[in-house]
């Protein structure tokens, strides 16, 4: 079987992650959609709640399997039996990260890492953003699922 992993924090998962992911099942068997746990961020959602959102707006792909992860990705892949990372890459300016993301799980274990190039529409967004927009009132349906932009509406206006 063909895996490939889709890691990222979700938090929340926005259009241009589900372009990625969506893309990558195409290619692959199965994509896990990987979230990190990271004890030392407090996200606006809980893993729980990233997990369960990711859950419900990928179920139609029918191949993506959301899961977790903590420490390094590429144990996590070895784990799991996965060569293969997938990004989306949305600018210049992510290049010089993630290129070397990807070189040191090259050579930590030989991980491979798939760029895709982001969908143009998407290329501006980041769920920092999307968090921003909300919080000040600003419109972000055409950036989430809508399950996603409920969510937002809720917790923000409930902190
Ligand atoms: N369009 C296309 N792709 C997008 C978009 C968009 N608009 N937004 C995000 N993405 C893709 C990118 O590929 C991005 O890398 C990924 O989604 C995740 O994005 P986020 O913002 O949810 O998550 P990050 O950037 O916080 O996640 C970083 C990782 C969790 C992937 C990384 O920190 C990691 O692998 N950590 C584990 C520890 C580790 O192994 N460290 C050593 C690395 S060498």
């Amino acid at each position: 079987m063909r895996r490939a992993v889709c890691p990222g924090s979700f938090d929340p998962v926005t259009n241009g992650h589900l372009d990625i992911i969506g893309r990558a099942s195409r290619l692959y068997d199965e994509v896990v959609a990987a979230v990190l746990i990271n004890p030392r961020k407090a996200g606006l959602f809980t893993v729980d709640e990233r997990i369960d959102l990711l859950s419900e707006v990928t179920a139609s792909y029918g191949n993506v399997r959301v899961d977790t992860f903590s420490g390094l990705l590429v144990d996590y892949c070895k784990d799991n039996d996965i060569p293969v990372v997938v990004k989306g890459l949305r600018a210049v300016s992510d290049f010089d990260y993630e290129l070397q993301q990807a070189q040191m799980n090259h050579g930590l274990a030989g991980v491979e890492t798939l760029f895709m190039a982001t969908n143009p529409l998407f290329s501006f967004l980041s769920s920092s953003l999307i968090k921003e927009v909300a919080k000040y009132g600003g419109d972000v349906s055409a950036h989430v699922p809508e399950a996603v932009r409920r969510r937002l509406v809720e917790r923000l206006n409930n902190s």
